[in-house]
């Protein structure tokens, strides 16, 4: 039998009706107690190690799951972390980051419904989960309605709905028919080196989502707050504005104060290019660095990474002109 651990931390699959709406209410001891016949197929070790909505998984709590993840590494043949899901694709992005080349999968999993609502869509993605996390392919994963995702490419694209993540950008890493769990080795990046637990990360990181005349002083607001970092999601393939409002100015600026800027698409889908367009080159005359094909989730969370890593912005850039996790089409 597979050595699963299963590290609960909160959200709607152990949530329950309190007078202020849902809450986290159920520990790793009650949520078993719903699994059914599953723990007799794995040899299963439960831990709980935070009760929250992921609204309130911050920082702090990344940095606990990934030392919980990290330090159970070579006691287990896989991890499980149930977990809310309005913020589980930035935790499993950040996750991909902290504990790379991790030797035993990790699969981030939880549930649109309660696992105490009888029509619960917890158990199926608890029991994808579990197939996952014994399936012997190392790697950070989301489980979710049948369907395992690379974590660093996973995106909540659904509030109610079952299947309510996508895998943005690559393929899906398995998926569960009649024929079980049909994994999808070519979707699954080899991890090189060994794993350290790198769990620094700077939280001086913005997002800007640009609208049409966004006033570009936005960025002296973001310099006197000492941020380190933004990550712009510019329109289309890689445009913003230069003509009254002149955001390429501010580029040049927040270049000169050191700040780190990541572009990319607020597309869902597909590459930003800024090269395309003379807006996207002006933009990379300012030493922007692209995004390319990451999630904005994948991307905020690795700009937090990689400037906990180094305080050189050329270090920076290197990260980033690499797959660190599969985040990237390189
Ligand atoms: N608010 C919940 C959470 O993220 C949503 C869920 O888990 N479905 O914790």
């Amino acid at each position: 039998m597979k050595r699963i651990l299963l590290l609960t931390t909160g959200g709607t699959i152990a949530s329950r009706l309190t007078d202020e709406g849902l809450a986290p209410g159920l520990d790793g001891a009650a949520l078993s107690h719903y699994l059914g016949g599953l723990p007799d197929s794995y040899d299963l070790t439960v831990q709980d190690i935070l009760h929250l909505d992921s609204s309130n998984i911050q920082p702090e709590e990344w940095r606990l799951i990934a030392q919980n993840v990290y330090a159970a590494r070579n006691d287990f043949d896989g991890i499980v972390v149930s977990h809310g899901t309005d913020t589980m694709a930035y935790t499993a992005s950040m996750l991909s980051y902290m504990v790379r080349n991790i030797p035993v999968p990790v699969v981030l999993t939880g549930a649109q419904l309660p696992i105490e609502h009888p029509l619960t869509d917890g158990l199926d993605n608890l029991r994808t989960a579990f197939a996952m996390a014994s399936s012997g392919h190392p790697g950070v994963f989301l489980a979710f309605d049948r369907r395992v995702m690379l974590g660093c490419r996973a995106v909540k694209t659904h509030t109610t709905a079952f299947g309510a993540f996508d895998s943005v950008n690559w393929p899906l890493v398995a998926q569960v028919s009649g024929a079980g769990l049909n994994i999808r080795e070519e979707a699954i990046p080899g991890g090189s080196g060994p794993c350290v637990l790198r769990d620094k990360l700077c939280e001086a990181v913005f997002l800007i989502k640009l609208t049409p005349g966004l006033d570009p002083e936005i960025f002296d607001m973001l310099l006197r707050m000492h941020y380190r970092g933004v990550v712009i999601e510019a329109f289309g393939a890689g445009g913003l504005h230069f003509i009254r409002r002149n955001l390429i100015e501010k580029l040049h600026a927040a270049a000169q104060a050191g700040m780190a800027v990541v572009v990319c698409s607020q597309c869902l889908y597909e590459s930003s290019n800024f090269s395309l367009y003379q807006a996207g080159q002006k933009a990379l005359a300012e030493g922007v660095i692209q995004g390319y094909d990451m999630t904005t989730e994948a991307a905020v969370t690795k700009l937090m990474w990689a400037l906990g890593q180094t305080d050189c912005l050329e270090e920076v850039r290197a990260l980033f002109s690499q797959s660190l996790a599969g985040e990237r089409s390189v």
